[in-house]
């Protein structure tokens, strides 16, 4: 099994998507704990400027957003796996586990959770510095005012988002996201901004969102945080050296995996080849903060690019774009 490592902070809702996943296949790992701003010094000695949270390396490889990590993670042994089941590809139900994806990244329900988060109860949102880190993240800044101005239109949005499951996936009853017994990777998918809001004290206002309202959401939040205390794994924490220098000492377990595919229109669009120096960077946010690095494959799932310091990175193509870096002293 190769060492996974993953650089979060203990409130980031996303980084919880990935935490949960390795606990509930009981997949050993390593946290390497960063601070909730910038500068991030440990992932700097990835050679990576990306600022996003989680960033996760299995063995030799490291991997940036988490609907990507969550697909590599599903390669690890045993596989396929008893416990946490990825819908088989090809079915419906694997259609399903993508479309939820879509529906809380994309689709914007993570913007709108964000809007939720109760100034009066987190001290942090009313520091001055976390507002101007968090102004680089999503591009824009935003005031005490215009910020409270936003809650009642996110409130009718996550309304909607738990009405949604109320009234479809959980009107027949089942427990999960797919009917069976067990969570699977669609209760990830689809669960982490209810079991993230439904926490926080103060995001939720009662007499819009509650267990009254909608009582097999929250039923299913319960039964999910329930897995969750049961399960084991084995966590330890790492430094950002000594994450960097086992990174660096594992070999790639994807070498020759992915490679320039030359049907790519991208590749053909800017005659990109192995070895040729690209930038890339997250286009919904984060996206200020743009990465070099040696191309080393790209097809139509991720881009593959080795930074200055050694590290071999994979983004995924959705949500990311690259291009060549006409000069640069790579
Ligand atoms: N699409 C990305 C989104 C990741 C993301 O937005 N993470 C948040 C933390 S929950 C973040 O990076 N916030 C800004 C920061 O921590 O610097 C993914 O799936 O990994």
């Amino acid at each position: 099994m190769p060492p996974v490592i993953v650089y979060h902070y203990s409130f980031s809702p996303y980084a919880r998507r990935i935490l949960w996943y390795l606990r509930l296949r009981g997949i050993p790992y390593l946290t390497c704990a960063q601070p909730p701003t910038l500068p991030r010094p440990d992932v700097r000695l990835l050679g990576l400027k990306h600022r996003r949270i989680p960033i996760v390396a299995i063995g030799g490889d490291v991997y940036l957003d988490t609907r990507l990590i969550l697909r590599k993670l599903a390669r690890l042994p045993p596989s396929p796996s008893p416990a946490m089941q990825h819908p088989p590809s090809g079915t419906q139900a694997a259609g399903i586990e993508r479309l939820l994806s879509a529906w809380s990244t994309d689709g914007g329900l993570f913007s709108r959770a964000m809007q939720l988060l109760p100034g009066a109860d987190l001290p942090l949102l009313k520091n001055k510095a976390f507002q101007r880190d968090r102004a680089d993240f999503v591009g824009h800044s935003t005031n005490a005012a215009g910020a409270a101005a936003l809650r009642p239109e996110a409130m009718a949005e996550l309304r909607d988002a738990f009405a949604l499951l109320e009234s479809t996936f959980f009107a027949d009853g089942r427990d999960w996201i797919l009917g069976g017994q067990g969570p699977t990777t669609a209760d990830i998918e689809a669960v982490w901004l209810f079991h993230w809001l439904s926490g926080l004290k103060g995001a939720l206002d009662p007499a819009t969102i509650s267990p009254a309202l909608f009582p097999s959401v929250f039923a299913w939040v319960d039964r999910f945080q329930r897995q969750l205390s049961t399960a084991k794994t084995e966590a330890g924490t790492v430094s950002g050296e000594e994450a960097r220098d086992r990174i660096l000492g594992q070999a790639s377990q994807t070498k020759d995996e992915v490679e320039v595919d030359a049907n790519e229109m991208l590749v053909k669009f800017y005659g990109l080849q192995q070895g040729s120096v690209v930038e890339v960077w997250p286009v919904d946010s984060g996206s200020a903060h743009v990465d070099v690095g040696r191309l080393l494959g790209l097809d139509s799932l991720e881009i593959v690019f080795e930074t200055d310091a050694g590290v071999r990175v994979h983004a995924p193509r959705h949500g990311f774009r690259q291009r060549p870096v006409i000069s640069s002293n790579l």
